[in-house]
């Protein structure tokens, strides 16, 4: 109610202001898909270089008039805006790192990336990332996107239309045609770039808690996954770690010796990932507060002082990331850091947040003095890309230092287009069903909005899980791209042996399930990492005319060919058509209270792996090929290798797989395995066929040979 009355008096705003002065002031095509717009007071140095493209649209047309989704520009109220008008039957989504429902239709939200950590800032709106970009889906199934090349302040109201007001100048917007809405995220991707393909690891589970210490807790932790065989591959650190918070240092107490805990990790066979956060505390002696301030490199106050502001280690001044010098110094900390054998870093706190500073941050006047890249400008504008920077500055530190590896960082504020440079997870949600059920929704859209490689903190962050929620959680999260338990300091065990017997096993099950379909995940990563498709999609996109489809947001899809069902979806909607439950590793999920039905698309094959401990064991020697026929009783699917870290990949070192079947004669069907594409040597695979029938999946034998045929059973 209360969305739809401020969306009026936006509306009416909007409409009595613009009567004067709004207009379409310049528009050009830059692709035949791809139209910008710019108001007519646009100022390039107010607003670029942009954050979000990749680079510079060229313009190569004139705008035709059969373009449908026009811009309109107006000022007033000290406020830029543009205004989109859209159909009313418009279904919209996007809008980046969100709460509520997957359909984003009336929402009013502040981007103005905030320490939000009780979700209830502006009707638990106002989020940890920025991604101003809206995904529209016409009844009929065609779409398109609109994305605002925006750093300032602004706000978003999905009403009658798309409007983005901001407080700074005046901005252009670009709006992509597509006739689908997975085309338009393919050309929202070639826009704004894709994540880099991260390393095989972080696909794996993933352990976390504020926070692990000593060293030996996050030994005894490792070692209690490999006695009860719960696959995990990556132990985290969090702020404990530090000497007194100090980034880029260790507790001489708690890990006297970080270079052993890891090697330890590593012995068993897992990764670890350590928290950096902004804040530098103020502290002559300091190694990193030293070299900040020879180098001149802090945020400064509107009266050109260094600004101080309050974090974990005390008063702290705060990298500004807009100087190249910064950026240097930044990534030059991570050499020594990293030679402690820490495999992956996680940028928390980066929005930036400060303690009893205006709004969680920094004054907006203070000043950001940038260079040769970047203007220098208020905080106002470079507030919502002050993590990207930092995650940029930070990946690109990990990567000099360990220039053979793939880096893993984990950014808590991001701003469309940073999937470049981080993963995302949600923040500090609650150990809730409503946060539980919300997750969903949040990863759906931050991959409708360009960030692939995301999830919340499974268990939820503060409070204390109950045994049913974490088992329901993690049933499910082991189905979200970035699967990572987490939890508040202070609150109970949450590991998924600390809620008794039956929910370690079912988190064995879900995890292990997870490990399973590890072949199929990491080929969606590729193409994710290759054309931007999100791995976790809505369900609507299995079938995007079937508007029963369109507000589904408890089920959904891993890639295109799987749909993932919470045993706790209340009457889901799913997609039409042929969709058989696939078993992984007997867990009989038709009668599993816990663990979500998976149904396979008819037409698809999916290539399963054992069941491993971590990926270190991942290999694709053998494979089940679990086969579900269309109509024409066909169906293909592919596989993507490569050595799972480093960069050999770029150079042919991979190789793509294609499997087909189809029905060579009475009750026979016919698989057939082929390289298709890469230079990567694979030894000759072992292959079982999972013939997946309406009674369930009927195993061959396993067979050393390309082509395989099966028996089926009548009508399969
Ligand atoms: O570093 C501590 C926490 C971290 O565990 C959490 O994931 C972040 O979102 N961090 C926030 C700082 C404050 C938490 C109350």
């Amino acid at each position: 109610m209360m969305k739809i009355n401020y969306w009026k008096l936006v509306t009416i705003g909007f409409f009595l202001l613009t009567n004067s002065v709004y207009g379409q002031e310049r528009a050009a095509l830059i692709n035949p898909n791809v139209a910008v717009f710019y108001p007519d007071d646009f100022n390039p140095k107010a607003n670029l270089p942009s954050f979000a493209l990749v680079k510079e649209p060229e313009e190569q047309d004139t705008l035709p008039d059969s373009w449908k989704v026009r811009v309109e520009f107006s000022e007033g109220f000290g406020k830029s805006m543009a205004y989109i008008k859209t159909d009313p039957h418009t279904y919209l989504y996007g809008t980046g790192e969100s709460t509520g429902s997957l359909l984003k239709n009336g929402l009013t939200k502040v981007l103005w990336n905030t320490d939000n950590a009780y979700s209830n800032r502006d009707l638990n709106q106002r989020m940890y990332q920025t991604q101003p970009w809206v995904l529209g889906v016409r009844q009929d199934g065609t779409a398109f996107g609109v994305l605002a090349d925006n750093t300032w302040k602004q706000e978003i109201s999905l009403g009658e239309g798309i409007l983005f007001s901001s407080e700074g100048p005046a901005f252009r917007v670009l709006v992509i045609e597509g006739k689908t809405p997975q085309k338009v995220m393919k050309s929202l991707a070639k826009l704004i770039g894709t994540m880099e393909l991260p390393p095989l690891w972080s696909l794996g589970y993933q352990q976390c808690r504020f926070s692990y210490y000593p060293d030996s807790r996050v030994k005894e932790i490792a070692d209690t996954f490999r006695v009860k065989q719960i696959p995990c591959d990556v132990i985290w650190m969090d702020i404990h770690y530090m000497d007194g918070y100090r980034i880029f240092t260790f507790s001489p107490n708690r890990f006297p010796n970080p270079g052993e805990t890891n090697d330890y990790l590593h012995q068993k066979g897992f990764k670890s990932v350590w928290m950096i956060d902004p804040g530098v505390k103020k502290e002559e002696g300091y190694f990193v507060y030293d070299s900040g301030t020879k180098r001149d490199v802090w945020v400064k106050t509107a009266t050109g002082k260094n600004y101080v502001g309050k974090v974990w280690p005390g008063d702290c001044v705060f990298p500004d990331f807009t100087m190249e010098r910064t950026q240097k110094w930044w990534s030059s900390l991570y050499k020594n850091y990293m030679a402690n054998g820490v495999d992956g870093v996680w940028n928390d706190m980066n929005e930036p947040s400060v303690f009893g500073g205006p709004n969680g941050t920094m004054p907006v006047n203070n000043v950001h003095r940038g260079g040769k890249e970047h203007p220098a400008d208020i905080h106002l504008r470079y507030h919502d890309v002050y993590g990207m920077m930092m995650a940029k500055a930070s990946r690109e530190g990990i990567l000099a230092a360990n220039p053979d590896k793939r880096p893993f960082v984990l950014s808590r504020a991001n701003y469309l287009g940073g999937q470049r440079y981080a993963a995302a997870w949600t923040g500090d949600n609650s150990a809730s069903w409503e946060h539980l059920r919300m997750s969903v929704p949040m990863v759906l859209n931050l991959g409708l909005s360009g960030q692939p490689f995301s999830g919340p903190d499974i268990g939820g962050f503060l409070g204390n899980a109950t045994p049913e929620l974490f088992g329901q959680w993690i049933a499910t999260g082991a189905f979200y791209p970035f699967s990572r338990a987490h939890t508040v300091d202070g609150s109970k065990n949450q590991e998924p042996w600390a809620f008794g017997e039956e929910i370690e096993k079912v988190s064995r099950t879900a995890l292990q399930r997870r490990y399973c379909l590890l072949p199929y995940l990491y080929t969606l990563f590729h193409e994710a990492s290759i054309d931007g498709m999100p791995v976790m999609r809505p369900v609507f996109f299995a079938d995007v005319r079937d508007l029963n489809l369109r507000r589904e947001d408890q089920a959904f899809l891993l890639g295109a060919d799987l749909l993932v069902v919470p045993k706790w979806a209340n009457d889901p909607k799913l997609p039409r058509g042929i969709w058989r439950t696939i078993d992984l590793v007997g867990e009989n999920s038709a009668k599993n209270e816990y663990q979500p039905d998976l149904k396979q698309r008819g037409g698809t094959i999916i290539p399963v792996g054992k069941v491993i401990q971590s990926t270190v064991e991942y290999n694709t020697d053998s494979l089940t090929l679990l086969v579900c026929l269309n109509k024409e009783m066909k169906a293909k699917g592919t596989l993507y290798n490569d050595a799972g870290d480093g960069f050999e990949y770029k150079n042919g070192q991979y190789a793509v797989d294609s499997f087909s079947a189809e029905k060579t004669g009475n009750n026979e069907v016919t698989v057939t395995c082929a390289k298709v594409e890469g230079k990567m040597h694979e030894n000759k695979r072992f292959y079982r066929i999972g013939l997946v029938t309406e009674k369930g999946i009927v195993y061959s034998n396993w067979k050393n040979e390309n082509q395989i045929k099966v028996k089926t059973l009548e009508n399969n």
